[in-house]
Parts: structure tokens; C-alpha cells; sequence
């Protein structure tokens, strides 16, 4: 175990071009203090290195092993999230999701011309498991179970069925993931921590009819909870998510939190309120200007492509989505989401 944690620390080192957040924060005293310890989940400071250690082209580097990580190896994801996050201290608030009958703000794209889709998601894990490294496939297939459970408890519009990756047909599998739905077993930073190990056993995804309300079981998170829908309606988005996380936070299932971090999730750059909102835009004019990064950047927001993290955009349309995950509550970074999408409409208008 220590001579895992020493050798996948030779590799990070011989990248001497590495710059990663988990290259700043792993020193040699950090791996000298941490390399013996274990977690009640057996986790291990190597599961947490493993794929940045691998991967010397990561941005974060660092996955916990095990929600209890988050506590065994603090001085090691301290460091890493107060760096990603942009914060001095660790004093996440507790969740606020603000009074859904009374939000400010509706459709952020009446004219239907400029918004493709809207998406908001959750991350929550079970406190009882632990993440992909230290989990078992028996551990795994029993979550699973409790999950679908918990699931099949749900009425009304977020009322729908329960699809395991296991027997469902490629072809299903590709269209699903091509309609924005559906994810898939392609990311090598997930992968060699650990994250497709027994795959697809214990996959699986949930939706309702009109495919509006989803949840991911077992893709890097042990859960994701995601509203979606055509157009800009933010508004009912996450209207609809909010309702789901109390109902789903009351039917049986624990989540795993921690104060001051706020919900823990496997990636450090998730936790806290783990929300992130996106829409998908088009702003060919705005994308295209040498100023557009830093436009983003003064809004709190991130553009990305349109098949998610690490992909190109497609014709224009962007991937618009929040970057402040921890050190606010969950309603105050929709707020800032939404004055980010309406700047960039207004920017674009000006620019057209
Ligand atoms: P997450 O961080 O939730 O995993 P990603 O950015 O990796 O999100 O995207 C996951 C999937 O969700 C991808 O298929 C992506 O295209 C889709 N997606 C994200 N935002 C939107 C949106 N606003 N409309 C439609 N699909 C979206
Ligand atoms: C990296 O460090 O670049 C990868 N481990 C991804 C980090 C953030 N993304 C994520 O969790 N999806």
C-alpha cells in the first residue's frame, strides 16, 4: 500500500511539465503523512493519486477513494479543493435551494431562437458506500437495488422507469448518449481511477416519460440527479430538480455530506451544492470574439462543447455552465448562472 503510494508518486514527478492541482499539492511530506492511512472504507491515499498519478495531463488529479477520504486525506483535498475552488476557507453554507414558489426569473429565451436546451444536475452519494475504487460489484449491485427502490417511490411528472446498462442494446445505448441523455464508459481520468471497473454492472438510468427528469446510477458519482427540456425555461428546470431532491432526500436514501464541503461527491471539483446548470446556446458571434473566454471568466461562467466536458462545439452552440460549485448556496448559483446566460444574449444581440 505505502509502495503503491510512492511509486505512482515517482510517476507524477517524472512529469516535470505537470500542472496539475494535485502536482502543487501533493509535497513529499503530504505522501510521507498520508501514505499509511486507511479509510473504514480501506481506502487508500493511492486510490485517491491513482489517475493523476497516471494521468499527468489532468487538471485536478485527485479523486476520494470513499466519502470518509475526504477526512483521512484532508490535508491532501484541502488543499486541492480550496485551489479549484477558489477559496481561502472551507465554510460551504447549508444547502439553500430558496422558495421555489417565489423565484425571480422564468424563461431566460422567450424567443425560443437562442437556447437549444437547459440542464441542471446534482451529484449525491450514499454515505454508507464507498466510491469506485474501494467498491465491490456485490456493494455496487445492492446500492443499485436500494437506489431503484428509492426511485420507484416517485409520482407525478418525476414518475418513470429504471433502464440497467446491463442488457440494454448498444444501439439504445448510442442514441441515448447522442440525445444528451445517456453516458458512457470513455473517460480515461474516470477510468484509471477506478471508475469502469465491473462495467456496466450496477449501471444503469432512470427517467420519466418525456425524458425531463433523469438519474445516472453509478456513472462517476454514485448518483445524478438531472432536469432537462428544450429550450430556456430555467425556471421549471429547476423547479423540477429541487422537487425531486426532497423527494428522493425523504425516502429512505442518506446522503453523504460533510460541513464545511457542503455534499461529497468522488471528484473534488463536484462537491458542495454539486450543481451544475447549463444551457446549450447559440452565440457564433460572441464564441468567436478573442475576448469570449474572458467575458466568461468575469461571469463566474465556463463554455465548453456541446458532448460535454473535454468536446468540441457543433455549428455555434455552446455548452454554457456555472464553475462555482462550493462556498454558496444552491439558489445563489442559479442566480449567478442566470445573469451569466442573460449577459451572453445580450452580448451576442450586440455583436449580431
Ligand atoms: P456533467 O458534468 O453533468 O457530467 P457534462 O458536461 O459531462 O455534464 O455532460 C453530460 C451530458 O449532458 C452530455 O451528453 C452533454 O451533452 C449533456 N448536456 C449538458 N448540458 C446540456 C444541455 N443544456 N442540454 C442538453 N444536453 C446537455
Ligand atoms: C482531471 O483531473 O482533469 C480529471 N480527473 C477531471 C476533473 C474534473 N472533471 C470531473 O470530475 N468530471
Amino acid at each position: 500500500m505505502e509502495q503503491e503510494a510512492e511509486r505512482l508518486y515517482e510517476l507524477l514527478k517524472k512529469d516535470t511539465n505537470c500542472k496539475s492541482l494535485l502536482s502543487k499539492a501533493l509535497t513529499p511530506e503530504r505522501v510521507k503523512e498520508l501514505k499509511a492511512k486507511k479509510t473504514k472504507f480501506n481506502g487508500t491515499l493511492a486510490d485517491c493519486i491513482r489517475s493523476g498519478c497516471e494521468n499527468t495531463d489532468s487538471g485536478v488529479g485527485v479523486y476520494a477513494s470513499d466519502p470518509e477520504a475526504y477526512t483521512t486525506f484532508a490535508p491532501l483535498l484541502d488543499a486541492v479543493i480550496k485551489d479549484y475552488h477558489k477559496v481561502d476557507t472551507l465554510n460551504h453554507p447549508n444547502p439553500d435551494f430558496g422558495d421555489v414558489d417565489k423565484l425571480d426569473f422564468g424563461d431566460l429565451d422567450p424567443s425560443g431562437n437562442v437556447i437549444v436546451s437547459t440542464r441542471v444536475r446534482v451529484g449525491r452519494s450514499h454515505d454508507s458506500y464507498g466510491f469506485p475504487p474501494v467498491i465491490s460489484k456485490e456493494d455496487r449491485v445492492d446500492m443499485e437495488k436500494k437506489t431503484v427502490a428509492a426511485l420507484a417511490k416517485l409520482d407525478g411528472e418525476l414518475k418513470g422507469t429504471y433502464h440497467p446498462l446491463t442488457g440494454m442494446s448498444k444501439e439504445t445505448q448510442t442514441q441515448l448518449t447522442e440525445d444528451h441523455f445517456l453516458f458512457n464508459n470513455s473517460d480515461r481520468f474516470l477510468e484509471a481511477a477506478g471508475g469502469y471497473k465491473d462495467w456496466p454492472t450496477g449501471r444503469g438510468i432512470y427517467f420519466n416519460n418525456n425524458k425531463t427528469f433523469l438519474v445516472w446510477v453509478n456513472e462517476e458519482d454514485h448518483l445524478r440527479f438531472i432536469s432537462m427540456q428544450k429550450g430556456g425555461n430555467l425556471k421549471e428546470v429547476y423547479v423540477r430538480l429541487v422537487k425531486a431532491i426532497r423527494a428522493l432526500e425523504t425516502s429512505g436514501l442518506s446522503f453523504a455530506k460533510r460541513d464545511g464541503l457542503g455534499y461529497l461527491t468522488f471528484c473534488p471539483s463536484n462537491l458542495g451544492t454539486t450543481l451544475c446548470v447549463s444551457v446549450h446556446i447559440k452565440i457564433p458571434k460572441l464564441a468567436a470574439s478573442p475576448d469570449f473566454k474572458a467575458f466568461c471568466d468575469k461571469l463566474n461562467i465556463q463554455a465548453r462543447g456541446i458532448h460535454g466536458e473535454h468536446t468540441e462545439s457543433v455549428g455555434g452552440v455552446y455548452d454554457i455552465s456555472n464553475k462555482r460549485r462550493l462556498g454558496l448556496t444552491e439558489i445563489q448559483a442559479i442566480q449567478e448562472m442566470r445573469k451569466g446566460v442573460e449577459a451572453v444574449i445580450a452580448e451576442e444581440k450586440k455583436l449580431a
